[in-house]
């Protein structure tokens, strides 16, 4: 925890009692958001979850819309996974969120929603990009196969948050996130990221006194990483940018209404799990199974933008995995749920 991010304490675009709609907000992205808007006072959430309203529906969206007016929405409900299960899905990682956000992005339009801030990952950029990753790359090369149907659909929302912006004068911005890691996180083996894959796995070899823990592929590739609650604050100080700073992302010539949101804090997950290994107190050896991909190279997102608006991300790597391990320990028994934001 090194600094304030000043702009966040001295302009709120959002009033304290606007109508704020958290698309997904019983998932890790989600959940964080609603933390940090009700630790700054927001009182006026709508929340829904599934069950109560698909969205992947067209009538059921219309209908949420028409009835309760969100004057502002953070789009956070999505079909997320790490790399087997992007790889293995994709036709559901496509169709839901093409749905999801397709419906959601469409009917903020038709209610007059202030801002919706649409939040992907930084998968949607080529798979040999030039580091770090600007936003203008984005559509300059072919993406990693492993997640190319969610990178299609999240790249398809952007499109339609530019779209809906030039063609009826949105207020839409799309946000990239690198890997993210925090409480919620989904710590299902077959479904989740690397890092909570991790620390369930080394937590669990530490208490059956195994002699191995097996990490995926050669343990070669970097991931920059960064904790959940440093993206609501991120996401909060966009949503809540002045005007005319708001105005400018929007109308960016590079890359309009599009923005990273990153640490810059890479590691190779070779050098991860040795750190989990490390946090966790695990004294047996790393088993590289190279049957197993190992997507993208390296993804390191260029967050300067972000920067220059003075918003940095507080939450150094060690500090964060040392929460996010001792979160899992406490709440491993009822928190091992299946990989969705839905
Ligand atoms: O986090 P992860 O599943 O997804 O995997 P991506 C990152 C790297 O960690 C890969 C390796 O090289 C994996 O092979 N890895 C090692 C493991 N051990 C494990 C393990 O036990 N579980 C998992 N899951 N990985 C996802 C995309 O890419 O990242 C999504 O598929 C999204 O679309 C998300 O962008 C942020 O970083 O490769």
């Amino acid at each position: 925890m090194s600094h304030t991010n000043t702009m966040t304490l001295t302009s709120h675009a959002m009033p304290r009692d606007a109508r704020i709609f958290v698309a997904g907000h019983r998932g890790m992205v989600g959940s964080a958001i609603v933390r940090k808007l009700a630790s700054e006072g927001y009182a006026n959430l709508l929340l829904r979850n599934s069950a109560k309203l698909d969205l992947r529906n067209q009538s059921n969206v219309e209908s949420f819309f028409a009835e309760e007016k969100p004057e502002y929405v953070f789009l956070a409900a999505a079909r997320v996974g790490g790399i087997i299960a992007n790889s293995t899905r994709k036709g559901e990682f496509l169709y839901d969120n093409l749905m999801i956000q397709t419906n959601v992005i469409h009917n903020a339009y038709t209610c007059g929603v202030k801002r919706l801030l649409f939040l992907g990952s930084t998968c949607i950029y080529p798979k040999l990009s030039p580091q770090p990753i600007k936003e203008e790359y984005l559509l300059t090369g072919t993406l990693e196969p492993t997640n190319d149907a969610y990178a299609i659909a999240k790249i398809a929302g952007i499109a339609q948050c530019r779209s809906y912006n030039d063609q009826y004068g949105t207020r839409f911005l799309s946000a990239m996130p690198n890997n993210l890691y925090g409480p919620n996180d989904n710590f299902d083996l077959t479904s989740s990221h690397v890092l909570p894959a991790l620390i369930r796995k080394f937590h669990e070899a530490k208490v059956a006194g195994a002699a191995t823990v097996t990490v995926w592929g050669t343990g070669s590739p970097l991931r920059e990483f960064m904790h959940v609650d440093d993206l609501a604050e991120a996401s909060l100080f966009l949503m809540n940018l002045p005007e005319d700073s708001y105005t400018a992302l929007l109308a960016c010539q590079a890359a309009p209404a599009l923005i990273n949101v990153g640490s810059g804090e890479e590691i190779s997950i070779a050098d991860l799990a040795r750190t989990i290994k490390d946090i966790a107190d695990f004294s047996g050896e790393l088993v590289f199974d190279t049957s197993k991909p190992d997507g993208t190279p390296r993804k390191l997102a260029d967050s300067s933008r972000m920067r220059e608006l003075g918003w940095r991300h507080r939450t150094d790597l060690r500090d964060g995995l040392r929460d996010a391990y001792r979160w899992y320990v406490e709440n491993s028994c009822n928190q091992i749920k299946l990989g969705n934001n839905l």
